[in-house]
């Protein structure tokens, strides 16, 4: 299946740097932290480390609200901390990509203090500024329309100084850049792109991608959600119509020539057809792309009622799972196989039952077979490997840190509507980003081993760290931790069948095991020079499912796949079967 950019079969891992290592005792991680651990993705098997956002901010939203793109957040380290990581991570073959936010930057940086100065500043373009609508009788003052943002609020905010509003997809302290403007694009690519990449960094995973070109005829969205002034409008600013020729620009002016590799962040993106401009080869933007039909599975329908959770059976994930795979069988596009961000709660508490000890770890296992087994490029995220778990349900709001969970928690209090409020508390506790944001487990020592015993992490640790730890994993070979490594090895070692392999889910009905046949695509020196193919079975019930049973019943006649794995007695079991046949040997 000839030669493949280097990318595709890598393992990338993401480190969400205020919540990985605290070197200094703050209670906030930081670069040092990060560099005493890179042994620990090395032996994990981590190829590519992916690291959120470390620029200057004042952290309205983690640091997604840049104020300056050649500086690092004090609390983190210095730009000579990245060159040490660099330097660390390069010696043992690993690469380093850093988090691009380019749709915004922080009200606190120089180009939007210049363009909000005054209507003539050279800068003034470089951000979205319309004048207010007013009622006809001159007296009420409207913002331009009536867009609601990501995060519960207008996407308008009025600037005295100069009479004007401002636009933000996102909060107010962050305003979108107007990349109609090709100065600013110009800048972005020099001042935050070519910067990093001249110091080694080897690419990007780019923020927001597919928002940088909103419609300019900046009307207002239909009224869907009549208890709020602001509506929903992802589709005046979701790959609009310039946004190729930028992402190709970029690609053409920045990333080529350095041979960056990029992942973009691609929300609302109906796809294949919509997805594959973005990614396929011949349209040189992207070379892969997140997206998110399944990791999204539980949220509200709609920016209003994110948080009211959508319980969804399993065989939504599978006809999802099964469309996804379909796209990216379809052409030589690459999207990403991941279950797990900094946006999203834990896979384990949301795709399985974390009730007891053992439906975790089963589950957390079945998870983890889950995602080795999936076809395109692998991203895990700090602690999905060792089975970290969403916040207790006992823990208040208090705990929830988030702009983003706090924001729709004070929406759903302002509106007085109590069913509301009980709705969205129980939706954060399944789906907030802040579930992902608790400190890493490294140990049962005090603050699991995060940061100093006499310190205070800047969010609270888990409960379960001296139960749930990667000290404690390490060395036992049962545990999580030692699982993804055995199921890591086995999609690296038959990564013709799992990771550039053809997926073929066999009973879309079945609500209890979600099994597939994975097909390598070229003959390969098994049987008779035929494709290797794998029967992968997951027990997502607690019901005990017989493996022979549920070959027979796919039509999978022993001798038909080479290679059997699953925990598909059931979660209670995470046995893994031993191949049938065929030239392979079985899971070791
Ligand atoms: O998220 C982009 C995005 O679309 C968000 O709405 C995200 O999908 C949502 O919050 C999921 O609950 C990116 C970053 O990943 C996110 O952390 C930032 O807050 C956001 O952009 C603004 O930069």
């Amino acid at each position: 299946f000839g030669k493949q950019p280097w990318w595709k079969d890598a393992l990338f891992y993401q480190v969400y740097p205020a919540s990985f290592k605290d070197s200094n005792g703050d209670g906030w991680g930081d670069l040092p932290g990060l560099i005493s651990k890179i042994d620990y993705l090395e032996e994990l098997g981590v190829d590519v480390v992916w690291v959120s956002p470390i620029f200057e901010s004042p952290q309205k939203d983690m640091g997604y609200d840049v104020s300056d793109y050649q500086k690092i957040y004090a609390p983190y380290g210095t730009v000579e901390d990245v060159d040490t990581l660099l330097e660390e991570c390069h010696k043992r073959g690993m690469k380093v990509i850093l988090d691009l936010v380019v749709n915004h930057t922080s009200v606190e940086h120089e180009w939007f203090k210049e363009s909000r100065s005054s209507k003539d500043n050279p800068k003034r373009d470089w951000y979205i500024w319309k004048p207010a609508r007013y009622d006809h009788n001159g007296k009420k003052r409207h913002p331009p329309t009536n867009w609601r943002g990501y995060f519960a609020g207008p996407t308008w905010t009025w600037d005295e100084q100069t009479q004007e509003y401002y636009l933000h997809l996102y909060a107010p302290d962050q305003p979108d850049l107007n990349w109609d403007n090709a100065e600013c694009r110009e800048a972005i690519y020099e001042k935050t792109m070519r910067f990093w990449l001249d110091r080694g960094v080897d690419g990007f995973r780019i923020d927001t991608v597919n928002k940088y070109s909103k419609r300019t005829d900046f009307v207002d969205a239909p009224i869907t959600d009549h208890t709020s002034p602001h509506q929903p409008a992802p589709e005046m600013w979701c790959n609009g119509p310039r946004i190729h020729e930028f992402i190709h620009e970029m690609n053409r002016n920045i990333l080529a020539p350095y041979n960056a590799v990029s992942v973009g962040e691609l929300s609302l993106t109906p796809h294949p057809h919509q997805v594959i401009p973005y990614v396929s080869a011949q349209a040189q933007e992207l070379d892969m792309v997140f997206e998110f039909s399944v990791i999204r599975l539980g949220n509200g329908n709609g920016f209003g009622a994110k948080y009211i959770y959508d319980p969804f059976p399993l065989s939504t994930l599978k006809r999802l799972t099964a469309k996804w795979q379909s796209f990216i069988e379809g052409t030589d596009a690459w999207a990403t196989a991941f279950c797990e961000n900094h946006d999203n709660g834990r896979a384990v508490s949301r795709f399985g039952d974390a009730s007891t000890p053992e439906l975790w770890s089963r589950s957390a296992k079945t998870i983890a077979l889950w995602q080795a087994t999936m076809t395109g490029t692998l991203f895990l995220y700090q602690g999905q490997e060792i089975g970290m778990t969403n916040m207790p349900p006992s823990w208040g709001v208090e705990e929830y840190k988030d702009i983003e969970s706090s924001n729709f928690y004070a929406e759903a209090v302002q509106s007085g509507d109590g069913e509301r409020v009980r709705k969205t508390i129980d939706g954060l506790r399944i789906l907030a980003r802040d579930h992902a944001r608790i400190p890493f487990q490294w140990s049962d020592e005090p603050n699991a081993g995060f940061s100093d015993a006499g310190a205070k992490p800047w969010m609270r640790v888990h409960d379960d760290y001296v139960a749930i730890n990667a000290a404690k994993q390490r060395h036992d070979p049962d545990s999580i931790l030692s699982f993804y490594k055995h199921v890591l090895k086995l999609r690296k070692r038959y990564k013709d069948v799992f990771v550039f392999g053809a997926h073929k889910l066999l009973d879309p009905d079945d609500e209890e095991v979600w099994a597939y046949v994975k097909e390598s695509p070229c003959p390969v020196n098994g049987r008779d020079g035929m494709p290797r193919k794998a029967l992968v079975m997951m027990n997502f019930s607690r019901s005990e499912r017989d493996v022979g049973d549920i070959a027979n019943a796919l039509g999978c006649k022993e001798g038909d796949v080479h290679l059997l794995v699953g925990t598909a007695d059931s979660l209670d079991s995470d046995r893994t079967t031993a191949s049938k046949g065929g030239p392979w040997p079985g899971l070791a």
